[in-house]
């Protein structure tokens, strides 16, 4: 019997990707990382094959590029196209402020890599497990895809969006037995904040004074347990914030 497991996993040179990519492979799944760091992705799968002695394949590609995203996956080995797992989890929020004010370069990315790229890998993979009448998504959301916060719009839209695509996959899917899982998760500290604040560590340090933050390993967590469900359970909608924090609006911090 093949008891070999594949979880494909977008933006995992950082972050949660990263986190997610290590717990899965602890555990010995198969690795198919992504991103568009390709030293960190080649760092990331050398160390990985040497600590778990799992397989790991690096695809260094922008998920906003649709072209790449086709080409990257149709040209899979065909031992790496029985994907169990996808995690749809590259994004970010690039700058913070009123729609007045906004940068539309910013608005740009965030709808480009957020949704787009989303939908571009899902699309790629979907018909993957469909073939195998099996799988799981996880789509890496956030509480601001549940509500909106001052001067997050976009960003927020773009995870509202991500609500409504999870939603809709799962009607999409049903009948082809393919679970769809939302996690949504309240502040963490990863490269979140940095990439927010274009490379400002003061700034972005800032975000997490006063609380203890999610970390990357809290989601990785979550996600490994979506994924080892038995076969007939299904997670649909994962809320996780950190202790100190309620919603988006509401956050307790100590004074420093
Ligand atoms: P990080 O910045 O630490 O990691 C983001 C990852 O996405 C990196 O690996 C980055 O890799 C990758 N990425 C970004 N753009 C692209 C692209 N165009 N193509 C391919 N990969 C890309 O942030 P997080 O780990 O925190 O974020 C992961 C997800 O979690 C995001 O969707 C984010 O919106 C969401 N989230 C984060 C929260 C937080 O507070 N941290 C809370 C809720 C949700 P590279 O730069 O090498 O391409
Ligand atoms: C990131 C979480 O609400 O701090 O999605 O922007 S938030």
């Amino acid at each position: 019997m093949n008891n070999r497991k594949i979880i494909f996993i977008t933006g995992a040179t950082a972050g949660f990707g990263k986190a997610i990519a290590y717990k899965f492979a602890a555990h010995g799944w198969d690795i198919i990382i992504n991103g568009r760091r390709e030293d960190r992705l080649n760092q990331i799968e050398v160390d990985l094959r040497e600590q778990f002695g799992v397989k790991v394949l690096s695809l260094p590609f922008d998920v906003r590029d649709r072209a790449k995203v086709q080409q990257n996956i149709q040209s899979l080995p065909h031992d790496w196209k029985e994907i169990d797992v996808l995690v749809n989890n590259a994004g970010l929020a690039s700058g913070l402020s009123t729609i007045q004010e906004g940068d539309i370069d910013d608005w740009e990315v965030m709808i480009d890599t957020n949704v787009k790229g989303l939908l571009y890998v899902s699309r790629q993979i979907m018909p993957m497990m469909i073939n195998r009448k099996q799988g799981l998504i996880i789509n890496i959301s956030s509480i601001a895809g549940k509500e909106a916060y001052a001067r997050g719009n976009v960003y927020c839209a773009t995870k509202h969006a991500v609500d409504a695509l999870t939603k809709s996959m799962r009607i999409d899917l049903l009948e082809h037995g393919i679970k769809v899982t939302s996690i949504d998760p309240g502040a963490a500290e990863t490269e979140f904040s940095l990439v927010r604040f274009r490379g400002d560590a003061e700034r972005a340090k800032k975000s997490y004074l006063g609380y203890e933050p999610l970390h990357a390993e809290d989601i990785a967590d979550i996600a490994y347990f979506a994924a080892t469900r038995p076969a007939h359970v299904v997670l649909n909608d994962i809320v996780v914030t950190p202790l100190a924090q309620a919603n988006t609006a509401y956050i307790v911090k100590k004074e420093n």
